[in-house]
C-alpha cells in the first residue's frame, strides 16, 4: 500500500539528519528566548548559563526545568518571546483551580500547529475526499481549533461541530456522511452508544477517529472500534506546547510519534530530575524549538509515559511514546499505594464492563478508602440480583490483584453516571476537600 505523509521529507527523515536539524533549531531558539524572556533569562542565568553553553542536543540537559508554576508565576505574558502585536491567538487550559495557563500563538505557531494535526489526519488515511466531524470543544480549548486547522490544512470538509448537542451531531454525521471524527475518547463512546440506541449505524460513514485529551486503554480502543466500526487512533498534546498534534498514532497504533522536528522530548525521573533513556517510564518533557511566540525549554508535562526509538513500519521516523499511563502529579495515593485509573479502567473493561465509571477516595476514620462506581451492561442490569454480587466480589478480587488494595465496587444502573462532552471526570477525590 502506498503510504500517506503530509510532509514526507520531514516525517521520514534519517534520524542523524533529523539530529542536526534539532541541533540548528535548538541553538537559535535558546538564542531567541534568552534574549526575549527576561524571566527565562533569569532562570538561565541562576545556573550560570548564557546561550553559548547550549550548542546542540546533548546540552539540553543543562537547562532548567519550567512547570505550571512557572507558567502561573509568569502569568499572563511573562513567558511571551515576541511583541503581543505580533500574536494573532491564545488558548487556554482545562485547569479549573488556580490561575489559568495561557498559550500564545503567531500566526506561523498556528500554521506549525495545523501542519502537526494535518500530519495526523493523513497518518489515519485522510485526504481531500474526507469529511472531518470535529466534535473536541472550540473555544479557549485546543482540541477543536486545532483539529480543525489540520482539517484545513489537509483540504478536507471540515464540520466544526465542537461538543454537545449528541443529536445534532448525529443528524450532521448521518446526513453529510463524515469519514473521520475528532473528539475525546469518552464523547466517541458515548456516540457510539447513542448510535446504537437510535438504531442508525448502518448510516454512519466512519471510518477512523482522531481520539485524545485523555487518558484512554486499549480495551476502551477495542469498544470504540465496535461500536462505531471504526479504527481507532490516539493523539497527544498539551496547550502549553500548542495543543493536539504534539503526537499522533500512524496506522500501525502502537504509540504516537512525536513530531520531533518541532518538539524535542526526553524522560526524566519525577523525583530527582535526572534524564533517562529510552525504554524507562518517567516523566515527560517537551523543547519546543520552532515556536515563536511560547517556546517553552524543558517544560514538565507531568504526564508518565516511556519513549521508543524502535523503527515504526510506517516508515515515520520520529520517536514513540506509549500512552500516558497517568500523570505524576495526578497519581492517587491510596493508603500508600500508587493508583493509576488507568489500571482500575483496564480492570473494568476486561471485566466486560464499560468505560463508564467513577472512582472516590475518602477518609473515614483517618484510613483511606476507594470505591468505584461502574455501570452494568444492560444484559447484566436484567440478570438476578445474586449475579450481581458476585460479579462485583469478582472485581474486586482482579483489582485487588492489580492494584494490591482492597477497592469497594459498585455495579450501577446503565447510564446512570453523568455523561461528559469534554473530558469525563473520572476521580472524586474527597480527602483534598
Ligand atoms: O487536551 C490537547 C488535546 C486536545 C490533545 C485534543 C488531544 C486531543 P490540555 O487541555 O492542555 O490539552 O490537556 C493536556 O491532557 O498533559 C495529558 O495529561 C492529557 N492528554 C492529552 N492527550 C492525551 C492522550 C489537550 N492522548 C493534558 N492520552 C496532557 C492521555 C492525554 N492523556
Amino acid at each position: 500500500m502506498e503510504k500517506n505523509y503530509y510532509q514526507k521529507e520531514l516525517e521520514t527523515m534519517e534520524r542523524e539528519q533529523l539530529l542536526a536539524l534539532q541541533n540548528e533549531r535548538l541553538v537559535a531558539q535558546v538564542k531567541h528566548v534568552y534574549e526575549h524572556v527576561p524571566y527565562y533569562r533569569r532562570l538561565m542565568e541562576e545556573k550560570g548559563l548564557v546561550p553559548a553553553d547550549i550548542a546542540s542536543v546533548d546540552d539540553l540537559h543543562k537547562l532548567p526545568f519550567l512547570t505550571k508554576d512557572d507558567l502561573r508565576e509568569a502569568y499572563p505574558d511573562g513567558l511571551l518571546a515576541v511583541p503581543k502585536g505580533d500574536c494573532v491567538r491564545i488558548q487556554s487550559t482545562s485547569g479549573t483551580t488556580g490561575r489559568r495557563v495561557i498559550s500564545y500563538y503567531t500566526q506561523h505557531d498556528v500554521d506549525l500547529w495545523d501542519e502537526c494535526c494535518a500530519r495526523a489526519i493523513i497518518a489515519v488515511g485522510g485526504t481531500n475526499e474526507d469529511v472531518v466531524q470535529v466534535s473536541y470543544g472550540y473555544g479557549l480549548f485546543t482540541g477543536g481549533p486545532g483539529l480543525n486547522g489540520g482539517s484545513h490544512k489537509v483540504g478536507s470538509l471540515t464540520l466544526p461541530m465542537s461538543s454537545g448537542n449528541t443529536d445534532r451531531q448525529l443528524q450532521f454525521m448521518t446526513d453529510l456522511g463524515a469519514t473521520i471524527l475528532c473528539c475525546t475518547p469518552s464523547y466517541a463512546a458515548y456516540l457510539g452508544e447513542s448510535i446504537a440506541d437510535r438504531g442508525i449505524k448502518d448510516q454512519i460513514k466512519l471510518k477512523a477517529g482522531i481520539f485524545g485529551a485523555e487518558a484512554w486503554s486499549e480495551e476502551m480502543r477495542r469498544d470504540i472500534e465496535k461500536a462505531l466500526g471504526i479504527k481507532a487512533y490516539d493523539i497527544y498534546g498539551l496547550t502549553e506546547i500548542s495543543g493536539p498534534g504534539v503526537s499522533f498514532e500512524c496506522e500501525e497504533q502502537a504509540g504516537m510519534h512525536i513530531n520531533e522536528d518541532h518538539f524535542i522530548p526526553e524522560i526524566i525521573d519525577p523525583e530527582t530530575g535526572e534524564v533517562l533513556p529510552y525504554g524507562e517510564k518517567g516523566e515527560l518533557v517537551f523543547t519546543c524549538i520552532t515556536k515563536e511566540a511560547f517556546p517553552l525549554l524543558r517544560y514538565r508535562t507531568r504526564d508518565i509515559t516511556i519513549l521508543t526509538d524502535e523503527p515504526c513500519s510506517c516508515g515515520r521516523t520520529h520517536v514513540r511514546m506509549k500512552r500516558p499511563m497517568g500523570r505524576s502529579d495526578d497519581m492517587l495515593i491510596v493508603k500508600g499505594v500508587n493508583v493509576f485509573p488507568s489500571q482500575i479502567e483496564a480492570v473494568l473493561l476486561n471485566e466486560g464492563l464499560s468505560a463508564n465509571y467513577q472512582i472516590v477516595v475518602d477518609r473515614v476514620n483517618n484510613s483511606d478508602t476507594i470505591d468505584v462506581m461502574v455501570e452494568m451492561t444492560p444484559e447484566l442490569f436484567s440478570d438476578v440480583a445474586g449475579s450481581i454480587t458476585a460479579k462485583e466480589k469478582s472485581i474486586v478480587n482482579a483489582l485487588k490483584s492489580m492494584l494490591g488494595i482492597y477497592a469497594g465496587v459498585h455495579l450501577v444502573e446503565p447510564r446512570s453516571i453523568v455523561r461528559s462532552e469534554g473530558k469525563a471526570v473520572r476521580v472524586i477525590d474527597k480527602r483534598k476537600i
